[in-house]
């Protein structure tokens, strides 16, 4: 029975090592966390997401288990996080290069590994390569390299896995199609043997082109703003268009992907950037549009206190418990730079306190303020409109109807 070792048990690795066991090859996750380990091994999911639960079960019937040590074997799934450093805005290796070395360390010769993360164009060849080469074994031979992004969305990720098409990048096209079989047995989207070098390009590019494209419907929504029109109303329109297709504006752009990857290619290609560099720019501006939009409105209400006012979730996104790098923290820093303190915070899909003034009760919540803004359209929100009758609303995700509320 062929076996996979999964290295990284978050939000990709571990749905992925899932899939993998369901599809009838042996698992191992590994994971340095030992908290992720034991609750894994108990059975307790680690994150939420649509369908993971059932998922585990079909995974255990046949075989996974999870461990904090690598283990030999000839097959590695790399997904670590790759988070960027934010005052170059270039990419951290560390936890790939980390990886790598720990499957060297134990992998049999001939070992291909897979490397998952999202890197940036040339990370293989200036980080990766030099870590096998140090050890005077032969790419290619002793070992082989792959990368296989994942395109995977959150809160969809379960019936992505299985039919969005995907990307193997590798050097040596007969690997490209041993890796190609393994993904097959769970994947029947498309699955493209290109280059490492595409792969890693091609990966990025796809979060960039999304980055610019929200820009553009950001930018709209502050031209549209500044002269009283309606937004939401004209995208409509002009997505009529056959080869229009707007996106849609909103507080601001989050998650770990799409407002990190473009720093990749800024950090990397600094004077050919100008395009990507204005989209992040515009979408790192929406929190600030946000804060603008709630003084006017508490201005125009003769409300003084800002901890009269509510922001609701936390998240990146609806339906989803990740907080990174989420509109809502960013307007929290934005606001905490100026010294301004005591607004208050609620998302139903966050338990444990993670910022100051964050309630864990709904009601409770809203009976402490007058202004709730909506920064992300969870589903909660969408069936518990009647309690929000008597508040002023700012509705930065246009899921309110209603004429009476304030938008982006
Ligand atoms: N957003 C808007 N307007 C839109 C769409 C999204 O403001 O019209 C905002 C969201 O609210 C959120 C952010 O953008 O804050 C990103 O959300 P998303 O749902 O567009 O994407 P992610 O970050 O959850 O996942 C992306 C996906 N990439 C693309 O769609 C090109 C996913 O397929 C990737 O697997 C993932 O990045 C990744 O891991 O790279």
């Amino acid at each position: 029975m062929r076996k996979i070792i999964v290295a990284g048990l978050g939000y990709i690795g571990l749905p992925t090592a899932l899939m993998f066991a369901k599809s009838g090859i042996k698992v191992v996750g590994v994971d340095p966390n030992k908290e992720i380990v034991g609750a894994l091994s108990e059975g307790k999911l680690t994150f939420e997401e649509q369908g993971l639960d059932e998922l585990y079960n079909q995974a255990l019937v046949n075989h996974i288990e999870f461990t904090t040590e690598y283990q030999p074997g000839d097959t590695y799934v790399l997904a670590v996080p790759t988070p960027y450093i934010k005052k170059s805005k270039k990419l951290d290796p560390n936890y790939v290069i980390s990886a790598v070395n720990s499957v060297l360390d134990v992998c049999d010769k001939g070992a291909v590994l897979i490397i998952e993360s999202t890197i940036a164009p040339g990370t293989i060849d200036k980080y990766i390569k030099p870590e096998i080469i140090k050890r005077g074994l032969l790419l290619g031979e002793d070992v082989h390299l792959v990368h296989a992004p994942e395109r995977i969305i959150p809160g969809n990720m379960i019936h992505e896995l299985k039919y969005n098409s995907r990307t193997i990048g590798t050097d040596h096209p007969k690997i490209g199609e041993k890796v190609k079989k393994i993904y097959q047995g769970f994947c029947h989207g498309e699955i493209i043997i290109t280059d490492l070098r595409s792969a890693e390009m091609s990966k990025v590019v796809e979060n960039t082109f999304r980055d610019v494209n929200i820009a553009f419907a950001n930018e709209l929504a502050k031209i549209c703003r500044e002269d009283n029109m309606d937004v939401y109303e004209i995208i409509k329109i002009a997505n009529m268009h056959p080869r229009v297709n707007i996106l849609q504006p909103g507080p601001g752009v989050g998650g770990h992907c799409i407002s990190v990857d473009p720093w990749f290619l800024v950090g990397d290609y600094p004077d050919m950037t100008n395009l990507i560099l204005s989209a992040r720019k515009v979408n790192e501006s929406m929190p600030i549009h946000v804060l603008k939009r709630i003084r006017e409105i508490m201005d125009e209400h003769g409300i003084k206190d800002v901890s009269k006012v509510g922001l609701y979730g936390l998240t990146y996104k609806e339906n989803v418990d990740d907080t990174r790098e989420s509109p809502t923290l960013q307007i929290l820093d934005k606001m905490a730079e100026h010294l301004s303190f005591g607004i208050k915070v609620f998302d139903p899909y966050i338990d444990s306190k993670v910022v100051d003034n964050q309630f864990t009760d709904f009601k409770d919540f809203l009976e402490h303020i007058e202004i709730i803004v909506i920064m992300v359209g969870h589903d909660h929100i969408k069936s518990n409109f009647d309690l929000l009758q008597g508040k002023i609303i700012l509705d930065t995700k246009n899921i309110c109807s209603n004429n009476e509320i304030y938008k982006l």
